[in-house]
């Protein structure tokens, strides 16, 4: 099954929304299989936004994502990477959809309140990063036969 990592920024757990998104990945029948709510230090935070080294808003993007606590998971489904950058919404909160987390719940780019891996690859590079394997819990959760 495809995993993913999604992560409560720390916009999103100051503003007590870790609840809220879960529950929309939880509904939507997606199955969380690790979470953690951690304090990203500045070299994890550097490797995972290592593409965007050198952009205007890359010393901002290191220092805010590294200012408090976030809520890293990872959750896994059929076409997960897909599906959750559809229920996150577009990058820029002005051009994300009502119904989307960002576009319900955000106003500023850089205050966008959720990050989600954007491939399959990028999925499996960001959950290696930010888990070992131990943390990740592989259970059957009964309820699939009525989502598949
Ligand atoms: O995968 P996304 O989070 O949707 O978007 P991304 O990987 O292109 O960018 C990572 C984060 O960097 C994004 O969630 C917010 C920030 N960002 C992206 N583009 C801009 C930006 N921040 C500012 N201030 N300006 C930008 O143009």
């Amino acid at each position: 099954m495809e995993k993913t990592f999604l992560m409560v920024k720390p916009d999103g757990v100051q503003r007590q929304l870790i609840g809220e998104i879960v529950g929309r990945f939880e509904r939507k029948g997606l199955q969380l299989i690790g979470a953690k709510l951690m304090t990203i230090p500045v070299s994890l935070a550097e490797q995972h936004y290592g593409e965007h080294k050198g952009k205007p808003f890359y010393d901002d993007l290191v220092s805010f994502i590294t200012s408090g606590p976030v809520f890293a998971m990872v959750w896994q489904g059929e076409n997960v990477v897909e599906l959750t950058r559809k229920m996150m919404g577009k990058t820029n909160p002005k051009d994300a959809e009502p119904g989307t987390i960002r576009g319900d719940y955000s106003m500023f780019v850089s205050k966008n309140i959720i990050h989600g891996s954007d491939s399959p690859e990028s999925a499996n590079r960001e959950v290696a990063l930010f888990f070992n394997e131990n943390e990740l819990v592989e259970y059957d959760k009964l309820i699939n036969s009525w989502i598949y």
